[in-house]
């Protein structure tokens, strides 16, 4: 006989030890191997690509959340040239304290910043032409005469946007015209795209491309949340670039998700205007559900279909962390021990949830628990803690488990500052990882 929906509806969740199982084995020493010489991602320190370590001349100071545009930039030509380097991660100002290490080799703050051969270098296009000097440009480099018009355009696609996005709210006039004009900069963009046989702006993947990677991303998330303009969807072109870009795994490393973008822009751009019409606040809502169907036309994030392992990625991670993430989370421990279980069993609900096979078997979460639920699921940031797809995969779960108990919101995202998402207690000593 099949079970009933309400069984299944009864069942309890794993225990921490049952979800582990749920996961291949793997030691820390095969982890960090993996994060060291396989696929872009963002948790590594050390990326040697195969190569001694006694190689290393470089060293980059990102930010801990992979917020920061400029460091995207950096980071993405450093993987694809496949350059040995140190990572040291850093806060910036609008979600902590920043280092004082940090702040004495660098007294603004200000990221990205790298040493090359124990020279330090700040400014990422200062930083690009000294890496270009050392190790050799990536395609056409940063003063060839084909790419400077394009690193030209993208700043004038740039200031489009922060003219549409910071300084227009409503669905007025002025909105209007910014609106066009933001949309005649990406038909230029669209137009060097053209002129190209294949998708990237130069004949082969380079420089240009990464130069236009931070912004473009981050153009199309936040103007399908403030907006409702689905920058992929009118500008044909440029989703044949963030396609072809998709097929890259030092891009998918890198690559940030609407939802990260749409809440980590505000405290970064001084402000983020809505439009305000229904169709804008509609994607916006879908966007922080966390639920969507992947083809809805203003909100492509990604083309690339989900890989298999989303959800074990998304489990791993939060195993890793999972004492550290219960005990940040308002709703836990500081209101008691019965609160403290409460949130503990309804986590592990929404991660037995992600596991299952067919959402119909969901496990209930005890009553009080929509509110923490949602807490994590308004929290998590690609890539910093997971791939695009992982976290997609982990915000619905989250969300679906939530749903089956109520409609509490947890305590809504600020936008002046990130200091909800201070890393300080999720930050490792920095080890200097030595020997292989
Ligand atoms: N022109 C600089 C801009 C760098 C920049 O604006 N960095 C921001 C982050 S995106 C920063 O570090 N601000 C200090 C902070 O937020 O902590 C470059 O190209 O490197």
């Amino acid at each position: 006989m099949l079970p009933s929906p309400d069984a299944e509806l009864m069942a309890a969740p794993l225990s921490w030890p049952e979800l582990e199982q749920l996961l291949p084995p793997q030691t820390e020493a095969e982890l960090q191997r993996q994060r060291c010489d396989g696929p872009t991602n963002a948790q590594a320190q050390l990326r040697l690509f195969g190569r001694p370590e006694s190689e290393v001349r470089v060293t980059l100071y990102r930010d801990h959340h992979a917020w920061c545009p400029y460091c995207q930039k950096v980071w993405l030509w450093l993987e694809e040239q496949r350059i040995p380097y140190r990572i040291r991660k850093v806060t910036m100002f609008c979600y902590g304290e920043k280092e004082p290490w940090f702040t004495q080799r660098v007294p603004s703050g200000m990221l990205p910043a790298l040493e090359l051969d124990g020279r330090l270098i700040t400014e990422s296009d200062v930083i690009l032409e000294a890496l270009e000097r050392s190790f050799g440009p990536l395609g056409q480099g940063l003063s060839d005469p084909d790419v400077l018009p394009l690193r030209q355009l993208e700043r004038r696609l740039f200031r489009a946007w922060c003219q549409w996005l910071c300084y227009c709210e409503g669905e007025g006039a002025h909105t209007a015209s910014a609106e066009q004009h933001f949309a005649r900069m990406a038909g230029l963009v669209e137009q060097a795209l053209e002129v190209m046989p294949g998708p990237f702006f130069l004949e082969r993947f380079g420089t240009a491309d990464v130069i236009f990677v931070p912004y473009l991303e981050r153009m199309n998330a936040s103007l399908a949340y403030y907006k409702g303009y689905g920058l992929r969807r009118h500008h044909p072109a440029i989703d044949r670039w963030f396609t072809a870009l998709e097929q890259r795994l030092t891009y998918l490393g890198t690559q940030s998700d609407i939802h990260t973008h749409a809440h980590d822009l505000p405290p970064q751009m001084g402000c983020c205007l809505s439009s305000g019409g229904p169709e804008q606040r509609r994607l916006a809502a879908l966007v922080d559900g966390g639920l969507w169907p992947s083809d809805e036309p203003d909100l492509i994030e990604t083309r690339q279909p989900e890989p298999a392992d989303a959800a074990r990625e998304a489990l791993a991670r939060m195993l890793r962390h999972r004492q550290r993430l219960l005990a940040i989370n308002p709703e836990g421990e500081r209101q008691g021990a019965a609160a403290a279980e409460r949130l503990d069993q309804a986590l592990r609900c929404a991660l037995t949830n992600l596991m299952a096979p067919s959402a119909a078997a969901a496990v209930v979460p005890p009553a009080g628990s929509a509110a923490g639920l949602r807490y994590w699921r308004d929290r998590i940031s690609a890539p910093r803690d997971m791939s695009l797809h992982a976290a997609r995969r982990l915000r619905a779960a989250l969300e679906r488990t939530a749903a089956l108990v109520g409609p509490e919101q947890g305590p809504p995202l600020p936008l002046r500052d990130r200091r909800d998402q201070n890393p300080a207690p999720f930050v490792a000593p920095f080890v200097e990882v030595s020997g292989r």
